[in-house]
């Protein structure tokens, strides 16, 4: 499996508030490319199937709510390693446990509304990337 990709969305929240300049900035910074890129308003049957693993949670609901409140950034990136690095860069899920630097200890505010996406495996980069981006050999 390719290691070299990864998937990402800058979320409603930090859309919202204007961040997503700085956000693209600080990955690129911190090593990745940029290989694909757009801007895209999810609709709820779009946001039900990509956060489909969460279907029985408790916030699936409200993830679904927020994911399609406002159009978001979704993006390919590469770099070596970029599942893991980019998973450190971004920070945890619950942005007051996040360390100092990351995107979420910058940038988010809660665990529900945590600013960015990055996938969690190569395998789900692959999946997720190809969602947004079918049949795009660019990465
Ligand atoms: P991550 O985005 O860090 O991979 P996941 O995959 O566990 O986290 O969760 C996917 C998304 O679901 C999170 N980014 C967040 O927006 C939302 N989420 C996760 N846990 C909660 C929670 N306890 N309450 C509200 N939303 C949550």
């Amino acid at each position: 499996m390719e290691t070299n990709i990864t998937f990402t969305m800058i979320k409603p929240d930090a859309m919202e508030k204007g961040h997503s300049g700085d956000i693209l900035s600080l990955i690129q910074k911190s090593g990745f490319s940029v290989s694909a890129l757009k801007l895209v308003h999810l609709t709820k049957p779009q946001a039900e199937t990509f956060y489909s693993i969460h279907k029985e949670k408790p916030f699936f609901e409200e993830l679904v709510m927020f994911m399609t409140r406002s159009p978001i950034i979704v993006a390919v990136i590469k770099k070596n390693n970029a599942v893991e690095d980019f998973r450190k860069l971004i920070g945890s899920t619950n942005p007051k446990e996040a360390r100092k630097g990351t995107v979420r200890k910058l940038f988010a505010s809660s665990m529900g509304e945590n600013a960015i996406h990055g996938s969690d495996s190569a395998e789900n980069a692959r999946i997720e990337s190809s969602y947004f981006f079918a049949g795009n050999e660019i990465f």
